[in-house]
């Protein structure tokens, strides 16, 4: 009987055997083979196996209690969810993924491609590195992998299936929490506001009625339109870079949502980007993060287009005028889930280390405030957002905005 058979917390030591136990056949030298914890993210330990003769894997096991708060539990079927989803997302979108060896829902583990060779992304673009790639990658993957996961492409009992494998009610709980309440009530008291724009917040975010009746009606969408099975938490610490290459990881939170939650993700996430390369004075950078996200809005639009006429398979979807309605809520939902990505990364008790490493003060409460002004712009006129030159000029606004705010 092997001790895998019964779920515990594994240790270094238990993942070196976890992974000779699981993996038998991939020529590991046993005599180097050694297991380190890498992980620096809210909920899960990650390991990375390797030896001496070039071997190497990614253990991602998940633990009753998150890591970023020992008082949260989530239930570890989250680790199911993430390996069935990232070997579906392959199949829709190859070679943007790490495949995935192994996984295993007794011990709440998977097994998968070893991506050292990669950098995360957050903290590429925080060494101000340009990665000219990035658009065309990111808006192919999102493309493939949410149209094609649609009732507009897929047989509908099918997507059905996939609905209910993939609910989250956990995870999405979370999400519902920490990006569509908290920072707007408070109401469980964990918010982390920067102390000099304590008064701004209040003013901004915690007193403002109309943008609270917005933000309920974005908190709705989330938890109703099943559109397609999204990612969950397509920020730029899922995601890993190099000049020729774009890996998208860790999509425990996926789930059918609006598709707009994704697109929304990685904006705002580039806007944290900017934030950090105007705080060093890095311009060059900066320009660059204003096209990406010009360009990953726009070259999305344009491939959602074609893919939906290549794709299509309901009847009804292929109405006159249908594909145009769709991909309009898909962009106001966009221009909604980059602003409460915005907000809740400024004020929430999950914050981003592009804005919290600006050391000066002043510097750091302008990045805040442009982050709420852009946030809010994008929440309350999401149906004006058509296009990748409107973010870039509502984040020069929310700029100006917040230094006369100064
Ligand atoms: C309690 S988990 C906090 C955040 O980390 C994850 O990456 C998600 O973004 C979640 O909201
Ligand atoms: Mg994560």
């Amino acid at each position: 009987m092997s001790k895998f058979n019964e779920y515990f917390l594994m240790k270094s030591d238990d993942i070196v055997e976890y992974a000779l136990y699981k993996l038998p056949d991939f020529g590991w030298d046993k005599e180097s083979i050694t297991a380190k914890e890498i992980g620096d993210g809210n909920l899960n330990y990650v390991f990375k196996v390797s030896d001496d003769k070039g071997h190497s894997v990614i253990v991602k096991h998940a633990g009753t209690n998150l890591r970023i708060s020992e008082e949260m539990t989530v239930s570890v079927d989250r680790n199911r969810i993430e390996s069935e989803i990232l070997i579906l997302q392959d199949k829709y979108a190859p070679n943007y993924v790490p495949k995935i060896y192994m996984y295993d829902t007794v011990m709440s583990a998977c097994i998968m491609e070893d991506l050292s060779d990669h950098q995360l992304m957050r903290y590429a673009l925080m060494e101000h590195k340009t990665f000219p790639r990035f658009a065309d990658d990111i808006t192919t993957f999102m493309v493939n992998s949410l149209l094609m996961t649609t009732d507009v492409v897929m047989e509908h009992k099918a997507k059905k299936e996939l609905v209910k494998s993939f609910i989250n009610p956990e995870l999405c709980e979370i999400t519902e929490d920490l990006v569509l309440t908290e920072p707007y009530l408070n109401n469980n008291n964990r918010n982390l506001v920067f102390e000099p724009n304590k008064e701004f917040v209040q003013k901004e975010l915690y007193d403002d009625k109309a943008l609270h009746l917005e933000v309920a009606k974005i908190k709705f969408d989330f938890m109703n339109n099943a559109q397609a099975l999204l990612h969950g938490d397509l920020h730029t610490g899922s995601i890993f870079v190099k000049q020729d290459s774009t890996k998208v990881f860790d999509p425990e939170f996926a789930f059918y949502g609006p598709i707009g939650y994704d697109v929304g993700n990685v904006i705002a996430n580039l806007i944290f980007a900017w934030d950090n390369g105007i705080a060093a004075g890095a311009t060059e950078f900066c320009d660059w993060v204003l096209k990406t996200i010009e360009q990953v809005l726009d070259m999305f639009i344009d491939k959602f287009l074609k893919a939906f006429d290549e794709n299509a398979t309901d009847l009804m979807a292929k109405a006159e005028g249908f594909k145009e309605e769709y991909l309009n809520a898909i962009l106001a939902g966009t221009a909604a889930y980059t602003g409460t990505e915005l907000n809740r990364r400024t004020v929430g008790m999950a914050q981003v280390k592009d804005v919290t490493t600006i050391a000066d003060k002043e510097k750091r409460m302008l990045a805040e405030r442009t982050n709420i002004y852009c946030a809010k712009d994008c929440i309350m006129n999401r149906n004006s957002f058509k296009t990748g030159k409107d973010y870039v000029d509502a984040i020069m606004r929310a700029a100006e905005k917040a230094k006369k705010s100064m």
